[in-house]
């Protein structure tokens, strides 16, 4: 890691960098300069999911009064259509499609971001910031599929790639193991159950969700989904699983355990600079959220895990502000894809949607190369720094290593985060346009530069049946008119042939850049 000091402190050792980040403190908290930076993620929440970008049916006053006080995107990017290969983009600053093993990880997966991979959080303690990851994580655990000591320490983890703290769910909430993990032990660790996980094979004498349905009391997985598999909490997952005893999750209170986790985090941290990354649950299936919300929405329980989510939000801003550390708290929130409806629990998700759109005006939804898979809502919250308003800049979540790295002094090591660029300007609003072009994947790659959208070919299918998805894929080019057409609707690749060929040069020189160079 090599430190560029922009705060004044030009200094080596990591002591001194310790000593260095305490008596700035104060000078860091006047000028704004130093400020704690939270990023909360959300999962599978829409663009069109949230009162500031649009939605009129459920109400999220904890965010949209977050987005009043900051800069609100309307063109900011999510690197991937699904979580893994998203959270990877977001955390290394490399595209997550050079590689062809980022895709949606199973719950017993090896650490997809390797220890020798720098990422965003080694930048931040090498700033002197204290790091901390909470809630959904979907990068994997461990060294290899399936050889994790669920009953003794897992590692590699979250401390090997820069993370000082950490409470994760190991994958989804549809997957097992159904336990929290608290700095790569299980938390709440009952020695009268020991914990397996298998993807495999089940454990024999373990009831299944496919042959128990009596004993789902909580959700049933829709037809032809799968879920129907290990039951923990009367709700049928992905995988096999026995034991857990007294730590095993009730859904109900995942979103409570992050609100309180994050908050302690923020309270043991007031004095010193840090960074925090809370990864929601909702509102990823199975949504069956805490009874306070529960029939709130009038949307079923996807409209309550919205609800559920904004009071997340919620008690992260009261925290910050409780420790009096609101105004120098950059909090940047955003969704790690796209939205889908039904996506494996009978919820009645889709029976009660009525008149709200997850997507907005655009096309496709999670899995989907269409807009709605990676163009997601993004706010951008530093009330010392960033005056209110909304940018169209043309941002994505690939360029914020380099971003937070000009923030706090830092630029990546040789051959790391080589995808990622500075784009701090754009984050802050004193630049309108933000990047070139972005580069978005689901089955297939698209680029776009916020007016064109250009969806290289693919044999995939044209449609998830099961979750209702456009999923953009065709075995012709595509290019679509942004400006005018953000549904995607007209292909005009015929009409503008000049474009065609510029857009798919522009993916093929990104396409042909070796990862680490
Ligand atoms: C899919 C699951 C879906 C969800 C997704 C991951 C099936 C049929 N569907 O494979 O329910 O878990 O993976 O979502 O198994 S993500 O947001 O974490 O990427
Ligand atoms: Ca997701």
């Amino acid at each position: 890691m090599k430190a560029e000091w922009l705060l004044g402190c030009s200094l080596g050792g990591s002591l001194l960098m310790a000593g260095c980040a305490q008596s700035d403190k104060k000078a860091d908290a006047e000028t704004g300069k130093r400020p704690n930076v939270i990023f909360i993620v959300a999962d599978d929440l829409g663009y069109g999911d949230i009162g500031c970008y649009g939605a009129r049916t459920v109400s999220t006053p904890n965010v949209d009064s977050l987005a009043a006080r900051g800069l609100r995107f309307t063109d900011a990017h999510s690197v991937a259509a699904t979580s893994t290969p998203s959270r990877y983009s977001l955390f290394t600053g490399m595209y997550s499609w050079r590689r062809d093993d980022t895709g949606i990880a199973a719950g017993d997966a090896g650490m997809v971001i390797r220890p020798e991979q720098e990422t965003m959080a080694d930048l931040f303690k090498a700033a002197g910031y204290a790091t901390g990851a909470i809630g959904k994580w979907h990068l994997g655990l461990g060294d290899k599929t399936g050889t994790q000591d669920w009953n003794g320490t897992i590692a590699p983890g979250p401390k090997d790639i820069g993370f000082d703290y950490s409470y994760l769910m190991a994958a989804t909430g549809d997957r097992v193991p159904c336990v929290w993990i608290e700095n790569q032990r299980v938390a709440n660790y009952d020695p009268s159950a020991p914990i397996s996980v298998s993807y495999k094979e089940p454990f024999a004498g373990e009831p299944l969700g496919k042959d128990h349905p009596e004993l789902l009391t909580k959700l049933k997985p829709s037809p032809n989904h799968g879920h129907d598999q290990a039951i923990v909490n009367g709700i049928s997952r992905i995988g096999y699983m026995k034991g857990g005893g007294k730590a095993l999750w009730k859904d109900e209170d995942i979103a409570d355990t992050i609100a309180a986790k994050a908050a302690r985090f923020i309270e043991s941290h007031r004095d010193t600079a840090f960074f925090l990354y809370v990864g929601t649950n909702d509102i990823h299936v199975p949504r069956y959220p805490h009874a306070r919300f529960a029939g709130k929405s009038g949307m079923g329980y996807r409209g309550d895990a919205i609800l559920q989510f904004d009071w997340t939000v919620g008690e992260i801003v009261k925290a910050l502000k409780r420790q009096g550390i609101a105004d120098n708290t950059l909090i940047i929130l955003t969704s790690d894809n796209g939205p889908v409806v039904d996506d494996g629990y009978q919820d009645q998700a889709v029976e009660l949607l009525g008149e709200h759109r997850p997507w907005g005006d655009l096309r496709g939804g999670k899995y989907s190369i269409f807009e709605a898979g990676t163009r997601v809502p993004f706010i951008v919250c530093w009330p010392g720094r960033v005056a209110p308003g909304v940018s169209d800049a043309l941002v994505s979540h690939i360029d914020l290593f380099a971003s937070m790295g000009k923030l706090v002094g830092q630029q990546p090591s040789d051959g790391m985060a080589t995808d990622s660029r500075d784009q701090l300007p754009a984050l802050l609003g004193e630049d309108r346009k933000g990047r070139d072009y972005v580069i978005e994947a689901a089955q297939t790659l698209s680029v776009s530069d916020g007016e064109w959208k250009y969806i290289a070919p693919s044999n995939h299918r044209p449609y998830n049946a099961l979750t209702r998805t456009e999923l953009g894929n065709s075995p012709e080019e595509q290019l679509y008119h942004l400006n005018g057409d953000i549904g995607e609707r007209r292909n005009v690749a015929a009409e503008r042939p000049d474009i065609v060929k510029s857009m798919r040069a522009t993916l093929e020189r990104e396409k042909e850049k070796t990862p680490g160079k």
